[in-house]
């Protein structure tokens, strides 16, 4: 069955294959899946946690350069950010990214994220 309420929110290459992998939130039920691809098939899924409920996936992209995927996480309401240091496919470490920063400062760039906040666009999978 269709369920509008996942969104598109980030995709890289988690496992190393060389394949794009995308990764959909579901603004109704808080999941968080990876999509594990070949090509335009899915190859499997992976079940990821959430920073919070009100938290957006922010980025992709591999922050410590150990070659490994890693996910930041915003929360536009209260300022905060949490980056999850990957090892492929699971969460190695879960870090506070804004102690000491100045929270009006704020991350940006997250082509998946709808300037018209969470849940503004939708796909069905
Ligand atoms: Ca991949
Ligand atoms: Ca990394």
């Amino acid at each position: 069955m269709a369920d509008t309420n996942w969104v598109l929110s980030a995709a890289a290459d988690f496992d190393g294959d060389g394949q794009t992998d995308p990764v959909w939130r579901n603004y109704q039920t808080h999941e968080v899946q990876l999509w594990l691809m070949n090509a335009a098939s899915l190859v499997n899924t992976v079940a990821l946690p959430l920073a919070a409920p009100d938290f957006q996936l922010e980025a992709a992209s591999d922050l410590n350069g150990d070659g490994q995927v890693d996910i930041v996480w915003d929360n536009p309401y209260r300022a905060e950010n949490d980056v999850f240091l990957m090892n492929g496919t699971s969460v190695a470490t879960n870090s506070d990214l804004t102690k000491g920063v100045d929270t009006n400062w704020r991350i940006s760039g997250n082509p998946y994220v709808s300037p018209d906040g969470p849940g503004s666009s939708s796909a069905t999978i």
